[in-house]
């Protein structure tokens, strides 16, 4: 029996998921009593360190947790779950008291590289511990987090990472486990380790070791749009410069393209070695997404089966429905995260609030990036940008918007261009460019940045290099290449001429052009760190 300490932010149900997958059984907290009751617990922490410590305190849960841990009971906790068993971290402004079993505390990275420190890495083994049976060097895990441990006892790191400096990324002390790592979104390996822990008893590790791991990999995300045809069936579709009808009936406006259903695509992905997954639910800026309830129920039924991450889009803004109730879009989302997303991406919602950022210069602290970032943290937040080329013959004419010099003349062979925003899937045109709003999404708490392209999308002719190098010099943040895949050697041009730190593809993987581990081993061939893929 497994107890489960979910305190109601973040998704445990990949966690709840993989833990009945793997035959164990589940009982949740729900009281101070049952942590003391336990035999072993469960801690998975998403989210923002201050608001878990003050659930934690709130529900009286610190005592019990303290009581727990001193018994050596066997206890695990996952990213903010480990933590939380330390002094206190720099993400709590406040300064609440934490659980602190052990000396140490939580720092926020010093780094040039894009933090939030998101994607799949290595591990470096520092002791001989039962819990890491049949996991190899090999083994990447994925991490998301922009705060790492800094432990005063170095006895007490089971492992450590490298994000350009080495980090403790998991700990150990008897049968106290803590990993930075997310281990039920980490694939196969993931997998092993969560059953290893749920089949052991006796976790006390059998001396020190010094075995070292592979590095961060860049990350291949298969892209889902999903929409309801012409029927009222929610299928994948797929657009050409985000037209999703198929062409050549006599008025010109075919049936929505049905690409496949959803979960079973979402599946055939994970087993096809996808890093992550993304849902764009394509109509989710006119209807309300809560109301959509088969977009729950697809996030819901693919996090049974799918153990790495999953982003779900559309619709995510503030609502009021036909009776008049007012939703906020913190709302959206935390029905999307008990579903089993990771992260939610704002789309339509994030260009206003970044409009209106620019234009007045003020953080209202109401917008649904920052409320959705205080409660989740900046890692859970994507911004989806959906830009298109605009030409102009010199930089003057595009008045105050970022420009650039292009490789690519325009129509009238105009050497230079900007980027304009659109919303509602490309439909409306923006008075504001990708840069700016990458720029003011990341200011206002964003921790990722998905950079679609209208020109691109779905042509196959590759990314477009020039827009993601000028997003990605402009962020610290992650940004996510997307639009425009049409073979291998486009992966590893956007990497090597980018530095994006991962590249989203949909037609391609859709119809079967190019299968993920095939990219994968040509990434590899051209020295890209890429994680294998690999069976479940
Ligand atoms: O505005 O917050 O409701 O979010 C709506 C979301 O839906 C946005 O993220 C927007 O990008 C997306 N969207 C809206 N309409 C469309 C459409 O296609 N008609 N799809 C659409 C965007 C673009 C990519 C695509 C890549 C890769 N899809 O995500 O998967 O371009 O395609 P490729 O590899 O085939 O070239 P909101």
């Amino acid at each position: 029996m497994i107890t489960l300490l979910d305190y109601g932010a973040g998704n445990v149900r990949s966690v709840k998921n993989a833990v009945e997958k793997l035959g164990g059984t589940l009982h949740t907290v729900a009281s101070p009593e049952d942590i003391l009751s336990a035999e072993k617990i469960i801690f998975p922490g998403v989210g923002n360190y201050e608001n878990m410590i003050q659930v934690l305190n709130r529900k009286g849960y610190m005592k019990p947790l303290r009581e727990y841990l001193a018994s050596n009971r066997p206890f695990f906790g996952i990213c903010l779950g480990m933590q939380a068993l330390f002094q206190g971290s720099e993400e709590d402004l406040s300064n609440t008291e934490s659980i602190g079993f052990f000396q140490g505390r939580v720092e926020r990275f010093k780094t040039k590289l894009s933090v939030p420190h998101m994607g799949w890495n290595g591990i470096h083994l520092k002791q001989d511990s039962p819990l890491m049976q049949g996991i190899g060097p090999d083994a990447r895990f994925y991490f998301v987090h922009s705060f790492h441990l800094v432990p005063h006892d170095p006895s007490v790191v089971l492992t450590t990472t490298t994000y350009d400096y080495a980090f403790a990324s998991a700990i150990q002390q008897g049968n106290i486990i803590g990993t930075q790592f997310h281990p039920e979104k980490s694939g196969k390996h993931g997998m092993q380790l969560l059953e290893n822990f749920i089949r052991l008893s006796d976790f006390t590790p059998c001396g020190r070791v010094d075995i070292p791991g592979c590095g961060l990999s860049r990350r291949i995300i298969a892209c889902l749009d999903v929409r309801s045809n012409d029927q009222g069936d929610l299928v994948v579709t797929k657009g050409d410069q985000y037209d999703v009808r198929e062409k050549g009936d006599d008025d010109g406006k075919g049936g929505v393209r049905n690409l496949g259903k959803p979960v079973d695509l979402a599946r055939r992905y994970y087993e096809e070695g996808a890093d992550e997954i993304t849902f764009l639910n394509i109509t989710g800026f006119r209807d309300f997404p809560l109301a959509d309830l088969p977009m729950i129920t697809i996030l819901e039924q693919t996090s049974e089966n799918v153990f790495v991450p999953l982003t779900i889009g559309g619709g995510i803004k503030d609502y009021t429905d036909a009776d008049g109730r007012h939703y906020t879009a913190l709302e959206v989302a935390d029905r999307y995260f008990r579903s089993g997303a990771d992260k939610i991406s704002i789309g339509s919602d994030a260009v206003d609030i970044a409009k209106a950022f620019v234009e007045t210069g003020k953080k209202t602290g109401q917008s649904a990036i920052e409320q959705i970032s205080r409660v989740y943290g900046a890692q859970a937040v994507v911004i989806s940008i959906d830009p298109r080329r605009v030409y102009v013959a010199s930089p003057e004419d595009a008045g105050s918007h970022h420009v650039i010099q292009t490789r690519i003349p325009g129509p009238h062979g105009e050497a230079f261009c900007w980027y304009q925003c659109t919303v509602q899937g490309g439909r409306t045109a923006v008075d504001l460019d990708a840069v700016t709003l990458a720029r003011a999404c990341e200011k206002l708490g964003a921790g990722e940045i998905l950079l679609n392209c209208i020109d691109r999308d779905g042509t196959g002719a590759g990314f477009d290099l020039e827009l993601i190098r000028a997003v990605k010099q402009a962020v610290s943040i992650p940004v996510i290449a997307s639009s425009g895949a049409g073979c291998a050697d486009h992966f590893s041009e956007v990497f090597t001429e980018t530095g994006a730190d991962a590249a989203l593809a949909a037609g391609i993987f859709h119809r079967k052009e190019v299968p993920i581990a095939d990219v994968k081993a040509y990434l590899a061939e051209h020295r890209i760190p890429v994680r294998q893929s690999q069976r479940p």
